[in-house]
């Protein structure tokens, strides 16, 4: 099958499901939280579609291991949770991102330009997987 007939079947598959949603929103618990990333920040969400979990960061940050996300309340350590990214930097340098697998910026797993978003950082990175990895973040 061609590249376009299965983009066409797919989305063709997609409607009914994007009705079901209209009508009893899964959002109600677990909303988009993209516009609770203030202007600044690098935003980090433990879900997939900007849910769950988030954490802001005004500047860089070498280890997630003693970071939490708020989640309704202030708790799970941020560290190997990260599924979605909204950089929501001031332009003008450093406003770009740079997230790393490992403490202390050690192998990039993905980058975001500043007024970017990615619904599921598996889809910006390498042939590994990235998902549930970033221990560490810098601004550059
Ligand atoms: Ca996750
Ligand atoms: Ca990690």
């Amino acid at each position: 099958m061609s590249k376009l007939a299965r983009l066409a079947s797919a989305f063709v598959m997609m409607l009914p499901l994007v009705m079901v949603s209209m009508a009893q929103p899964a959002s109600a618990a677990y909303p988009d939280m993209r516009q609770y990333c203030g202007g600044g920040y690098y935003c980090l969400y433990g879900n997939r579609d900007w849910r769950e979990c988030i954490a802001a960061f005004a500047g860089n940050d070498a280890n997630y291991a003693d970071n939490a996300c708020y989640d309704g309340q202030v708790s799970f350590y941020l560290d190997n949770r990260t599924s979605s990214v909204f950089n929501n930097g001031f332009y003008g340098a450093p406003d770009d991102i740079q997230s790393f697998r490992h403490p202390n910026y050690v192998e990039m797993i993905w980058f975001v330009p500043q007024g970017t978003y990615y619904s599921f950082v598996d889809d910006w990175c390498g042939a590994l997987p990235c998902n549930d990895q970033a221990s560490s973040h810098r601004w550059v």
